[in-house]
């Protein structure tokens, strides 16, 4: 009977226990997890286009051999988060039409242009800095398959901060005061929109309550930048670079930084299909959809074939 499958529901949730596909769960959390998946799908394969424009023009064979792996990483999650919703009972090519219908989202920071090598290395302290610490909790959220492919993305996220940190070290301890105005040239382009990675303000974030109830989201979309604000603040001191925000102060009396208004129009602009990059974006991922066209039917054939010889 139906409230007894939903009791159960809730007492594992109040417990901590994780939900696993075969599990009886309610609609309304299984829509939200194939949106939320989803779209962090979408976002690790949209996201290998910014990084990726550098591959060809890394300055080293080290930074290409670091860039090709860090990219190749970023593909890598996206299968593994494909293949986690899959589990809620949705085709892997119902999500990407969705994608490529413009209805699912992916996340807005990667709808700007890496207009300089400085790009790939700020892009990973700041954009997979705010990776791993939305990522972080989402290792705990209450959905198993979720929670774990989560562990061993945020292990490799932790390598990509890393690698983008020192290449940036590397630029303003021993760079040309050209390439130390090319660092900062790229942090002044990227800190906002890192930002607003986290979501709208949690006074208009819709999903938000009911997640938290569910225990997909752990941490709220405020509490998480500040927390990568308050994280982030003494590393560019360390690197010697301005964040672009003239209210960034720290204030003893909350015990974290204070910074200054985040321009919400720009970000809902860039969702809506308005950013300087969401065409290119999507072209790139219609073509590769329809250019692997040949792919899948070719994967079809042979496991058609195989089945057949397995049943004869
Ligand atoms: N961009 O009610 P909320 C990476 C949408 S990291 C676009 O607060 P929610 C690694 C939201 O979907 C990036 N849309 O929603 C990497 C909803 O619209 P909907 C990916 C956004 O879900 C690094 C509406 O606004 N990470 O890829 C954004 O509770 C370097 C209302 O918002 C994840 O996806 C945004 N920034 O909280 C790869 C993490 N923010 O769906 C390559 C998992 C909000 O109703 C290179 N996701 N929206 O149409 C989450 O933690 C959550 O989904 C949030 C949003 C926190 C993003």
């Amino acid at each position: 009977e139906p409230e007894a499958y939903q009791r159960e529901f809730d007492a594992k949730i109040d417990r901590g226990d994780f939900i696993e596909p075969k599990d009886w769960m309610p609609e309304g959390y299984r829509k939200t997890l194939i949106r939320q998946i989803s779209q962090h799908a979408h976002s690790e394969v949209v996201g290998m286009l910014p990084e990726g424009n550098w591959i060809t023009r890394a300055p080293t064979l080290k930074r290409k051999a670091i860039l090709l792996a860090k990219v190749q990483d970023e593909g890598g999650h996206g299968l593994y988060l494909y293949a986690a919703a899959e589990t809620l009972g949705v085709s892997r090519t119902e999500l990407i039409e969705a994608l490529l219908s413009g209805k699912a989202k992916y996340s807005s920071i990667f709808n700007y242009p890496t207009l300089t090598w400085a790009d790939v290395g700020v892009i990973g302290w700041l954009v997979d800095g705010a990776a791993i610490m939305n990522q972080i909790p989402l290792c705990k959220c209450s959905y198993g398959p979720y929670a774990r492919a989560m562990v061993r993305i945020c292990k490799e996220e932790s390598f990509h901060q890393r690698q983008g940190y020192e290449s940036l070290l590397v630029m303003m301890r021993e760079g040309t005061p050209e390439q130390k105005a090319m660092v900062q040239d790229a942090v002044n382009r990227w800190w906002w929109p890192a930002l607003m990675m986290f979501g709208p303000p949690d006074s208009e974030s819709v999903h938000s309550p009911q997640s938290m109830r569910w225990g997909i989201k752990r941490v709220s979309n405020d509490e998480l930048r500040q927390k990568f604000v308050d994280a982030t603040v003494p590393q560019a001191e360390v690197l010697g670079v301005t964040l672009p925000d003239p209210h960034l102060k720290w204030n003893p009396e909350r015990g974290h930084y204070d910074f200054g208004p985040i321009n919400w129009k720009a970000f809902w602009d860039v969702i809506n299909g308005h950013g300087p990059c969401n065409r290119d974006r999507m072209a790139a991922r219609r073509r590769a959809w329809e250019e692997g066209a040949w792919v899948r039917e070719a994967a079809e054939a042979y496991a058609e074939k195989a089945n057949r010889r397995a049943t004869t």
